[in-house]
């Protein structure tokens, strides 16, 4: 297999050997490299290391933003450009599709080295739910952080109380206390921004994702939109976005999001909360359900203040929802069940006219 030549453009989107030989594997000479940087209306925005390209994948073929793939000229007749091929993917971000039922997960972004968990002081992203997020982002193979944002907006002490808070849940997690309008800290995220790397913003809509890319990239690339009075987002970022910073290193931009559910958590929760985990070992049975039998090391934990209920009743809850492959099955079964309620009632419809 011939080396495929590196253009210096794509180091800095990450290109590295590994994904030189994941793209030499496919053994089609005619295939050169890209990265996705956008989804929209069934075309993809490719960056190739000296352009941005608009093109279409080919039938059956999903691309993430983030993915890398290889661009040729597929099946299509008159030779046009398309996605002919996604790399196995390294990392994954995925969450609940917003129709429960069939739909199955949907990939938020794909190769992120760093997730960064933006939670607002003056927005509502409650602990419970930063957990969640957190163990996502574990379970996508990143590395989660927790950016604490807005910190012009809120009192020194309430900042001092958000931070202990976080914290307590995020367990060894970096966080940083940002502010996009005064700067503070923004020196603390510009390590992570080195080139090659890739870096993925999360979290509720309005919690200043767009604002803080704007702000890294030194321009406004992005639009940026103010909060309701309720406090609620506006759902200004409508999709997600790869954005090439001018210092080195790539930024993902996402839509906020609110109704995330962890979706096969497995892992994920596990590094979340070690804590929890550490202290169910010593449970005197190793199949404790952690609801009231004798010798529950939870329980005691409980009692006497090692464990805060909230962490506890969001540890089970989290540990109860089945993993994607048996999300996937359940999905799978009551799709087809409808599938075939829709066809016998379409036969009876047919059999009365
Ligand atoms: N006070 C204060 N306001 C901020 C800060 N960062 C962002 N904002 C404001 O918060 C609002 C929401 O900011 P965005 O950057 O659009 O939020 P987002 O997280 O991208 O929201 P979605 O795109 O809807 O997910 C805007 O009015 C911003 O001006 C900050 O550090 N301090
Ligand atoms: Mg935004
Ligand atoms: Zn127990």
């Amino acid at each position: 297999m011939s080396p495929i030549p590196t253009v210096p453009g794509l180091l800095a989107l990450g290109w590295d050997d590994g994904w030189a030989s994941a793209l030499s594997e496919l053994c089609d000479p005619n295939l050169s490299p890209a990265r996705v940087s956008r989804v929209d209306r069934g075309m993809c925005t490719v960056m190739t290391g000296m352009a941005e390209e608009r093109v279409a994948a080919e039938r059956g073929v999903e691309v993430a933003v983030g993915d890398w793939v290889g661009v040729g000229p597929g099946s299509a007749a008159g030779g046009k450009a398309r996605i002919v091929a996604v790399l196995p993917r390294r990392c994954v971000f995925r969450r609940e599709a917003k129709t429960r039922g069939a739909a199955p997960p949907q990939i938020v972004a794909a190769n992120i080295d760093t997730v960064l968990l933006c939670d607002a002081l003056d927005g509502g992203l409650s602990l419970r739910h930063l957990e969640r997020f957190l163990a996502l982002a574990w379970q996508s193979g990143a590395t989660p952080v927790v950016l604490i944002t807005k910190s012009d907006a809120a009192p020194a002490a309430v900042v001092v109380k958000a931070v202990e808070a976080v914290e307590a849940v995020a367990n060894g997690v970096s966080v940083h206390v940002v502010s996009s309008t005064s700067g503070e800290g923004i020196e603390e995220v510009a390590p992570y921004l080195v080139p090659g790397h890739t870096v993925a913003l999360l979290g509720l809509s309005g919690a200043g994702k767009s604002t803080l890319v704007n702000l890294l990239a030194g321009e406004e690339i992005l639009a940026t939109g103010a909060v309701r009075e309720d406090g609620s987002g506006r759902h200004t970022t409508t999709h997600r976005e790869l954005v090439l910073l001018p210092g080195g290193g790539l930024l993902i931009d996402t839509p906020g999001m609110r109704a995330l559910s962890v979706v096969g958590a497995g892992d994920g929760v596990e590094q979340t909360f070690w804590d929890v985990e550490v202290l169910a070992r010593n449970c005197k049975y190793t199949n404790c359900s952690h609801k009231g039998e004798q010798g529950c090391a939870l329980a005691a934990a409980l009692s006497d203040g090692r464990l805060e209920r909230g962490r506890f009743e969001s540890w089970l809850r989290l540990k109860a929802e089945p993993a994607s492959s048996e999300l996937d099955v359940a999905r799978r079964d009551i799709a087809e069940r409808k599938r075939r309620k829709a066809a016998i009632h379409a036969d009876r419809r047919a059999a009365r006219t």
